[in-house]
């Protein structure tokens, strides 16, 4: 492993920016279109392609040893009734695990294991919670703020986003009649 130096990243808790800002990705809704489940909802906001999340990756080699670390915001807003969310991915490493921190906002991690058995976790300012292996995971802003978290997780553990954008999530986190809920996604392919 090269030599790397330690080093602060300071999160601006007014915008909620990162400096220095590393890579910088800002997901859209063109990029993660065929991921809401409603498609005719989809189509009338295609033209204005609205900003869903973009998070920060401080850059840090991608080896084992290393942590990498991001921060992300996840803007309110829905596609239908289906709230923004993140694309959602596995670990290509799949037994590794991470860790968020919530600054701000109001959200739910979805997440489902390999023998697609789905848990849910609740997260808000000041909650840390633990993703373990073998779980993908997808976050959801289910309130009227940005919502502002920090992952870490290990430095070698990768995206695998193939399985979600094929398979969907089994379960779709939406608003009926101004609620949460959590209802079975129609169009599951498992
Ligand atoms: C979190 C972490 C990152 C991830 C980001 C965006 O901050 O889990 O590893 O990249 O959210 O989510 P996604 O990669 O699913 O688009
Ligand atoms: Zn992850």
């Amino acid at each position: 492993m090269e030599i790397f130096k330690p080093q602060n990243s300071i999160i601006n808790f007014d915008d909620f920016s990162l400096t220095p800002k590393g890579d910088l990705i800002k997901r859209r809704l063109k990029d993660m279109s065929f991921m809401y489940q409603n498609q005719e909802a989809v189509k009338k906001l295609i033209d204005e392609n609205p900003l869903i999340y973009e998070f920060y990756n401080v850059e840090i080699p991608e080896e084992k040893g290393h942590l990498q670390h991001c921060l992300t915001v996840l803007y309110p807003g829905k596609i239908g009734k289906e709230y923004y969310m993140t694309k959602g991915h596995f670990h290509s490493i799949k037994n590794t695990a991470e860790v968020y921190i919530t600054f701000s906002g109001e959200g739910r991690i979805l997440m489902q294991n390999t023998d697609d058995e789905t848990e849910i976790l609740k997260i808000n300012k000041g909650v840390m919670s633990y993703i373990p292996p073998y779980y993908a995971h997808r976050t959801i802003n289910v309130g009227k703020e940005p919502l502002v978290f920090c992952g870490v997780y290990p430095g070698d553990a990768g995206h695998e986003y193939g399985i979600i954008e094929k398979k969907g999530m089994a379960e779709l986190i939406v608003e009926e009649n101004d609620e949460i809920k959590i209802i079975d996604n129609p169009e599951y392919k498992n």
